[in-house]
């Protein structure tokens, strides 16, 4: 398996409780390697681009507020399959059922208020790394 890159978000329930270093110790214990970050707060309407794919469902308009409702880190994560390597560090969706010892299972508050974003697929994660960062922003 090639290295591949996936992208991240720690969400704005996490950067509220001061997680960013908590979970970006996981993230490295995990083997992945954190090769860009940067610390923004989105508006309603630019979380609503980068959740285009939800927007028909139930929880859109809520997810997009608490999106926008405080600082968030995106990153770009790096190493062996790195799309389901960091999928299976964060957990499932549903803290209740995420794996023990999962950023999920450790941080996270709810469904919505789950700590973490990250691609389910290397396209898609090409297409939201592509939204927050530019090609000089990736240094490796
Ligand atoms: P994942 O983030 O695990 O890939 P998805 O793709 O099913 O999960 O959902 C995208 C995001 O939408 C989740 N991270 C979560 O913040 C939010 N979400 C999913 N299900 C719900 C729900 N039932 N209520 C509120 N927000 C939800």
């Amino acid at each position: 398996m090639a290295v591949q890159r996936t992208f991240s978000i720690i969400k704005p329930d996490a950067t509220k409780r001061d997680l960013t270093g908590a979970i970006n110790a996981k993230i490295e214990a995990s083997g992945l390697r954190i090769v860009a970050q940067k610390r923004l707060r989105l508006t309603e309407a630019q979380a609503g681009v980068f959740y285009e794919v939800h927007r028909e469902r139930p929880f859109y308009g809520e997810l997009c507020a608490f999106m926008a409702s405080g600082p968030i880190v995106a990153q770009v994560l790096e190493g062996e399959n790195a799309v389901a390597a960091y999928r299976k560090v964060m957990g499932a969706t549903d803290p209740a059922e995420a794996e023990a010892g999962t950023i999920r299972a450790e941080f996270a508050e709810s469904k919505g208020e789950n700590s973490v974003h990250g691609s389910d697929a290397p396209e898609t994660a090409e297409v939201e790394i592509s939204y927050f960062f530019s090609g000089l922003e990736l240094v490796g």
